[in-house]
């Protein structure tokens, strides 16, 4: 496990307008990161901006609403920032900025990450991939810094950590992640808050589209592949969108003896890693949790995603 690098402290603790940015289609970890770094060096008495052009799911507002945190979605935000920070984004072409990543090349860039995949882009990189989420390792950031962490701060980090780990439940649940986490709680983070918004409540909507995914779950004839999936007219017909599709690949997944759950997102069970499997479909990720993009006609996808999935099982 590493600890952040000194040049990359350096460079936080001497700006003075930041622009802090996360990846695309944003997961509780990227908001508690970004999120949780801006709130940080605002504490610190900088000016921190919070880049996030394109929606954020319905369930995750909450967060943003706890840090009083403000979406900036045009290019006229980067005006007068002297540093760009990027969390919990592997590739430069997932960053989600107005004017994508290009539009940052003007800054020194800090890149904050714990995907395994991540290239090392920008001015200083701190990627560790033993960490459980990028919120943790901003943690560590804020703490080398002594900025700062109130009750709102330890909120949205402790749900990034909570959110990536999935209630402290995947094998990426450390040790430290769980005194980190502790520490927050001691901070005052609103520990049943977050679970009750992320894990134990969904909207009417949402579970409308639930029962599409139980009702298209299938098995393979060995029980060790499970899939499910939902074209665009039946996420639509269920009053969701695309922010909403994520965690519902945790269905075809719950089901007893499966080594191998996709929708394209992939879940490996038992320690089994995924990440080689979504990499074939221009994807990536974790190894217990990946996913990928396809353009193309929903049956024949699901086809190809499908033989792909039996012969990687097959090799393993
Ligand atoms: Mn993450």
């Amino acid at each position: 496990m590493s600890t952040p690098d000194r040049m990359l402290i350096e460079r936080l603790r001497t700006a003075r307008v930041v622009a802090c940015l996360g990846h695309e289609t944003p997961d509780a970890d990227c908001l508690g990161s970004a999120g949780g770094l801006a709130l940080g060096l605002r504490a610190m008495g900088k000016e921190a901006r919070l880049l996030m052009p394109g929606g954020v799911a319905r369930k995750l507002d909450f967060l943003l609403g706890i840090g009083d945190l403000r979406r900036e979605t045009e290019a006229a935000a980067l005006a007068g920032c002297d540093l760009a920070a990027i969390c919990d984004t592997a590739k430069e072409k997932r960053v989600n900025g107005p004017g994508g990543y290009a539009a940052l090349q003007h800054l020194p860039i800090v890149n904050i990450d714990h995907h395994a995949t991540n290239s090392g882009y920008g001015t200083q990189a701190w990627i560790d991939a033993t960490r459980s989420s990028a919120s943790e390792m901003v943690f560590e950031v804020l703490q080398a810094l002594d900025a700062p962490i109130d009750a709102r701060l330890a909120t949205l980090i402790y749900a990034g950590i909570f959110s990536d780990t999935q209630g402290f439940s995947l094998s990426n649940t450390t040790p430290r992640s769980l005194e980190v986490a502790a520490e927050l709680a001691r901070r005052g983070a609103r520990v049943s808050e977050v679970c009750e918004r992320l894990d134990r409540s969904v909207s009417c909507d949402e579970f409308a589209l639930l029962r599409v995914i139980y009702a298209n779950t299938q098995l393979s004839e060995d029980g060790a592949l499970a899939w499910s999936s939902a074209s665009y007219a039946e996420i639509t017909g269920a009053g969701c969108n695309a922010d909403t599709i994520d965690d519902q690949v945790e269905v075809p997944r719950s089901i007893e003896g499966i080594r191998v759950a996709v929708r394209m997102n992939f879940r490996g069970e038992g320690g089994l890693s995924i990440l080689a499997l979504a990499e074939q479909f221009g994807g990536g990720g974790h190894h217990a949790a990946a996913g990928a993009r396809q353009r193309g006609e929903l049956r024949e996808i699901v086809t190809r995603v499908l033989g792909a999935a039996r012969e990687f099982l097959r090799t393993r």
